[in-house]
């Protein structure tokens, strides 16, 4: 099938969105934070708060506000400038929410029936998920495309949603006669931290919402916790191996040699290099001592950023109107492009 975005020649963007539902963990970081804060230096970007994506289940009002800000202060601990990056909440720019409803007639069922985020999350009860749960994909590709975004930096588990993102934007192109108008847009996944798992269960991801505390690293753990945590992290009796192919069906302890090798900046083999034929004792204390000096400066300075919440709203009042100002033309355009009147 021919690609009529292919050689889309706007200007390159990224986005991305983190939902506020609960307290950030490791898996969040080191799949989309410090990717983050790395790509500011070098793009356009666009980072949003998505409430608009947490209310797909159900949220307490005032919680939901309050994690609004807990997640804008976590990007600013994790080192994002808002005066290089847009940081903004979803639900004060109406482009999302616009164009996912246009999208929505671009996308197929038969797309979102496939997504396998609904089916875990809906779990055995589907009939009695909400439709935003189901439509939640088209939303995200709403978020992206009101920018023209390029670029997404994501975790492994958003693979899919990015895929369909691609698939709605190139349909829209093509039903409208517009080609080129949206880019398809590129997940940035590749990398270290990409799937990071549950401590407990390294056969789950590392989730806000799994019940134990202790299956999950949160940013605000201190040094105490964060020990504890990795000394009950599952693993197995076998000595650690020599390559990474040894590491195949022992899902804890790659688990802990991949959060490693994130941390080190270094591969997994450079880890098992230092680590083969030892127990996990040594390896589990020196993963301890990467974790705390990553993860506590974070914990330290949300705890300052969260003391100072008008500081907090500025920054989001500052994003939303400069977010606006590139989304709103966008949308402009996508009206003239449908045939909306007044357009
Ligand atoms: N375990 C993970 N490993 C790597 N990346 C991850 N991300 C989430 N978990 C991992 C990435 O973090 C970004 C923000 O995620 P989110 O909060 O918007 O939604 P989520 O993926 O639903 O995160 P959780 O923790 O699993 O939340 P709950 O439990 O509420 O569903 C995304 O880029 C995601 O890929």
């Amino acid at each position: 099938m021919s690609n009529p975005s292919a050689d889309y020649n706007g200007p390159e963007r990224v986005f991305s969105g983190v939902q506020p539902t609960g307290a950030l963990h490791l898996g969040n970081y080191l799949g989309a934070l410090k990717k983050f804060v790395a790509l500011q230096e070098s793009h356009d970007c666009i980072f949003c708060v998505v409430d608009l994506h947490a209310i797909t289940i159900p949220q307490d009002p005032k919680t939901l506000a309050d994690n609004t800000r807990k997640i804008t202060a976590a990007f600013l601990a994790a080192g994002l400038d808002p005066k290089r990056a847009i940081l903004f909440v979803q639900s004060a720019v109406k482009a999302h929410s616009e164009l996912a409803w246009i999208f929505n007639c671009s996308a197929r069922m038969g797309w979102l029936e496939r997504m396998t985020q609904f089916k875990d999350k809906a779990g055995k009860d589907k009939e009695r998920a909400s439709v935003g749960l189901f439509d939640y994909p088209v939303l995200q590709a709403a978020d992206i495309l009101a920018y023209k975004a390029t670029h997404v930096p994501v975790g492994e588990d958003q693979k899919q949603h990015l895929e369909l993102s691609r698939d709605i934007a190139e349909r829209f192109n093509r039903d409208y006669n517009a080609p080129r108008f949206f880019p398809l847009p590129e997940p940035l996944i590749k990398g270290p931290g990409a799937r990071i798992m549950s401590l407990k269960d390294g056969t789950k991801k590392m989730s806000k919402s799994d019940a134990s505390d202790l299956s999950r690293i949160n940013l605000e753990d201190d040094a105490d916790t964060i020990a504890r945590k990795i000394k009950k992290a599952r693993t197995d009796p076998e000595p650690i191996p020599h390559s990474p192919g040894e590491l195949k069906g022992r899902d804890g302890a790659a688990n802990l040699v991949g959060i490693y090798a994130a941390l080190a900046e270094v591969s997994d083999q450079d880890v098992l290099d230092e680590y083969a034929g030892q127990g996990f004792g040594i390896f589990k204390s020196a993963l301890t001592e990467l974790l705390v000096q990553a993860i506590t400066p974070i914990g330290e300075e949300l705890t300052r950023v969260n003391a100072d919440p008008a500081h907090i709203d500025a920054v989001l009042k500052d994003g939303a109107e400069r977010a606006n100002a590139i989304a709103a033309p966008i949308i402009d355009e996508v009206r003239q492009t449908i045939g909306f009147w007044g357009a």
